[in-house]
């Protein structure tokens, strides 16, 4: 067993087993059986490329003979930071068929992140594209492996320069060396948006991960007719998995891929391919129905349009099937495991007022107050979970692991939610130290600890603000120390550090001193406070002129 790992307590896992939950199917089988069912349909199109199933099975044996032969081997990490291209896939699948794990980087990740998901999961792979979105992640690459002995390899996508080619690692088939995978070894390390410090790292099984996709794909009516459209990075777990791209193929059905999410690039995919069903943050849904009224793309193929990752207002969430003349569904998932959705056949009042509700008879909810005690039906509190494809620990990371979970096993989510009459959830608040920039997660205290190290910052508090497009945005509260810096100064002191520039806050507020609550910490509540009220008195003081 992977170290590091904690696994399901042993009643719980049979009881999983017991009912059916866990099937013992593995990611290289899966692949394998699809290719036998029906080998010549299209699993993936990206660019002018397809790939059927019987081409992706082979091309994932393939580049695991040239995996195997660098030497990676069962268990290893390899830190995969691809964008939405072919190559993902045979990459992912290549891994699974040597049973090493692949940690799923995002593109927008730089030297910050990188350099400590290869350090803490002592990678000894990491696989780029040559260049991508204007940026060169070779340079990155060198940045990252001159600091990291266990580094071993560097495989690029495209021009490799002085690294290994991936183009170059396509073997023989029946060369492949068969590596026993089971169902309940861990398949990958996805990441958590993070709250204390650095994000931690998700260990995922096969057992635990496809039954999330097979409860998904089910009820995302996911069939051979279906083509998914996918144009958040398909690493992240709400595009990978809620059904995402590995439930589609779960399905059986097309994955398309789109290199972006502007309506300019999407669009004229869903026309094309006749994409049935994709998925959007809300700043994205917002941006698409900016869109929709202006352009004359056919786009009467869509027959869902999924919208998570942070809170969807219920006024937006009400324009949207008129709009696209398509089905709403909301997600709230996370990639600690739990997701809730609302089902295709829900009411529209259900659809477009509340998040969901759990996907599994078998995932347990609690609503609890500061002392873990339930709530009051109806009432607001914090949501803790535990089910068959809910994490029970961090990888690696024991003493977090004691706060993160409850004595009995529960997931603390971090989440204020209520659960309405109909048993479905809305998600009210967060009681976590996060910001969530339109889907994306910064761990507050990450950056203000990099803040720290600037010579002119006493302090740093990092709160969110409102924002109408991405929802939240982030400001910095700094306390200054001789003299007061530049905002601008630290912004691009942040960015020497090699932080990805979504965790870059967006607003620096110089302060004297934090308020704080009753038992002398920083009151973020204040804080936040102080900058609504500013950016609210700046609202109005434009309207009045
Ligand atoms: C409010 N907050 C939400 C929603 C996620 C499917 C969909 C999303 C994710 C994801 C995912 C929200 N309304 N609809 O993994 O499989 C916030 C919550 C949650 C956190 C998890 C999936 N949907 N959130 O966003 O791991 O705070 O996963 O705990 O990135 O996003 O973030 P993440």
């Amino acid at each position: 067993m992977l170290e590091g790992f904690t696994s399901w307590p042993k009643d719980l896992a049979d009881l999983y087993r017991k009912e059916g939950c866990w099937k013992g199917e593995t990611f290289g089988g899966i692949l394998r059986d699809r290719a036998k069912e029906h080998g010549d349909r299209i699993a993936i199109t990206g660019g002018e490329r397809n790939l059927t199933y019987a081409e992706l099975d082979d091309r994932a044996d393939r580049l695991a003979v040239g995996l195997q032969k660098l030497g990676i081997k069962k268990n290893d990490r390899v830190v995969i930071q691809l964008p939405n291209v072919v190559e993902f896939f045979e990459v992912i699948f290549a891994l699974f068929r040597i049973g090493a794990l692949p940690v799923y980087a995002l593109p927008s990740h730089r030297s910050n992140e990188i350099g400590y998901f290869c350090e803490f999961t002592e990678a000894v792979a990491y696989i780029i594209p040559d260049k991508h979105g204007g940026f060169d992640y070779r340079t990155l690459a060198r940045g990252v492996q001159s600091k990291n002995d266990s580094l071993l390899n560097v495989i690029v996508t495209g021009d490799a320069e002085e690294f290994t080619s991936l183009e170059g690692l396509y073997g023989e088939p029946d060369e492949l060396v068969e590596t026993i995978v089971q169902s309940s070894d861990v398949a990958f390390l996805q990441l958590s948006g993070g709250s204390t410090g650095l994000s931690k790292l998700i260990p995922r099984t096969h057992d635990d991960y496809i039954y999330s996709l097979r409860l998904s794909a089910e009820i995302c009516g996911i069939n051979q007719d279906s083509i998914y459209l996918a144009v958040l990075p398909i690493a992240h777990n709400f595009t990978m998995s809620s059904p995402g791209i590995l439930g589609t193929l779960y399905g059986g059905g097309q994955v398309v891929l789109s290199p972006g999410p502007s309506p300019d690039e999407a669009f004229p995919l869903i026309e094309k391919h006749g994409a049935t069903i994709t998925a959007l943050v809300p700043p994205l849904a917002l941006r698409w129905l900016e869109a929709v009224s202006s352009r004359n793309d056919d786009l009467s193929s869509l027959q869902v349009m999924q919208v998570g990752g942070a809170k969807f207002s219920a006024e937006a969430a009400r324009r949207v099937g008129p709009a696209f003349q398509c089905k709403l569904q909301q997600v709230f998932g996370m990639a600690e495991g739990l997701v809730n959705y609302t089902r295709l056949d829900d009411s529209n009042e259900l659809i477009v007022n509340t998040q969901g509700s759990p996907m599994s008879e078998f995932d347990e909810i609690r609503v609890v107050d500061e002392e873990d005690k339930e709530v009051a039906p109806g009432e607001v509190g914090t949501l803790l979970t535990r089910g068959p494809y809910t994490i029970c620990g961090y990888y690696k990371a024991p003493e977090h692991n004691e706060k993160a979970f409850t004595k009995d096993g529960f997931y603390r989510t971090g989440d204020l939610v209520s659960i309405n009459s109909s048993g479905y959830l809305v998600v009210e608040g967060r009681d976590k130290d996060q910001i969530n920039r339109g889907g994306e997660k910064i761990a507050a205290e990450e950056v203000e600890n990099h803040l720290l190290a600037h010579e002119a910052v006493h302090d740093a508090a990092i709160v969110s603000m409102p924002d109408e497009y991405l929802g939240e945005r982030s400001c910095a509260f700094v306390i200054p120390r001789g003299g007061t810096p530049k905002a601008r100064e630290l912004k691009q002191f942040l960015k020497d550090r090699g932080l990805a520039t979504f965790k870059i806050p967006d607003r620096v507020e110089f302060i004297e001193t934090f308020p704080k609550t009753p038992l002398g910490k920083v009151s973020k509540k204040a804080l936040r406070q102080i900058i609504s009220d500013k950016l609210n008195e700046r609202k109005i003081a434009t309207l009045l002129k």
